[in-house]
């Protein structure tokens, strides 16, 4: 049997404030996992760090507080147990981030795929790690991620799911990763046909480089880079938030499920706890992968060679001729 056709729901998160304890905030997402079940959905869609405030807006000394964030050992058999004992009990499958602590002391923002069957089925941690690595001056909230986090060793690897459970190519990204084409095109290039995306965007603030960047904005840039690369990739996407005044930052709503036009079908209309929901049908990938993005036919890495080599732009001289 291969299931094509199923509900996919994206689960927006309300903020949960640093005083929340882990068990209570698995309790709600276990809720909204039972909800997803309730209509029928084959796949839930966490957002990013999703077990905690977002940690990286502040400058913290204590390791022994940084860690706290983090999952250590077997996500499986902690305190995110019970999220997947209703995955199984339910034959629901979900996508989570949160906050990953090694064996070997590495620090990951990472994201799983879990079966509808409670198995972790992909792993995958955050490759595009904003902000710095120093707190700034002058800013009420800080972006630390390269701080606090080990840049993501895995890179972009699709999985190809248990087809009679949902016979879909996914991909994950975490947060700011939706905002580059490159990571879009390694899963493009193994076919990914389902997109997940999870982020924490401040919905405003002080550009430390100037320049406007008002919550219209932003949310205009989340969905614009989640629709542009669907489309150029020919895969549905979801992206969710976790959103809302969270610790005194309000975050972005604005999760969406985007088709592989480059359509939105659903948005939130939330700035809090709210399950979207849509039937999806992976075969209306076909289409523009055999067209207009058939990568086999069209496409020159013969020339692209300047995007795995270099790094930053370089700076052009006129030549006068
Ligand atoms: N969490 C995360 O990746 N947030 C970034 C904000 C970057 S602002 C320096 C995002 O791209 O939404």
């Amino acid at each position: 049997m291969s299931v094509r056709k199923f509900k996919i729901a994206g689960v927006q998160l309300g903020p949960i404030s640093k005083n929340t304890p882990k068990e209570k905030t698995v309790e709600k997402l276990c809720r909204l996992l039972e909800h997803a079940a309730d209509h029928q959905a084959s796949l839930a869609v966490f957002p990013e760090l999703a077990l905690s405030s977002f940690f990286p807006r502040w400058y913290i000394e204590s390791q022994e507080e940084i860690d706290s964030y983090f999952e250590i050992g077997d996500i499986t058999a902690g305190v995110v147990k019970p999220l997947f004992e209703v995955s199984k009990a339910r034959g629901i499958g979900f996508s989570l981030g949160y906050a990953e602590l090694t064996d070997d002391g590495k620090h990951y923002n990472t994201g799983i795929l879990v079966n509808n069957k409670g198995k972790i089925v992909q792993k995958y941690r955050k490759s595009h790690l904003p902000g710095f690595s120093e707190p700034a001056d002058g800013i009420a909230f800080q972006q630390l991620e390269k701080r606090y986090f080990d840049q993501g060793d895995i890179g972009f690897k699709a999985v190809k799911t248990d087809p009679e459970w949902i016979d879909a190519t996914v991909g994950i990204l975490i947060c700011n990763d939706r905002r580059w084409p490159e990571a879009w095109r390694c899963y493009g290039l193994q076919g990914m046909d389902l997109c997940l995306n999870g982020y924490n965007t401040a919905s405003n603030g002080t550009s430390l480089f100037g320049g406007e960047e008002n919550k219209a904005l932003r949310l205009y840039h989340s969905d614009l880079s989640t629709k542009a690369n669907a489309y150029f990739n020919s895969t549905f996407a979801v992206s969710v938030a976790k959103c809302g005044l969270e610790d005194g930052q309000e975050l972005m709503a604005g999760s969406l499920i985007v088709d592989p036009n480059g359509r939105v079908i659903v948005q939130a209309k939330t700035e809090g706890d709210e399950v979207i929901f849509s039937d999806i049908d992976l075969d209306e990938t076909i289409n523009g992968k055999t067209k207009m993005f058939d990568f086999s036919r069209h496409r020159r890495p013969e020339l692209y060679s300047r995007i795995v080599e270099q790094k930053g732009s370089i700076e052009l001289s006129f030549a006068p001729q």
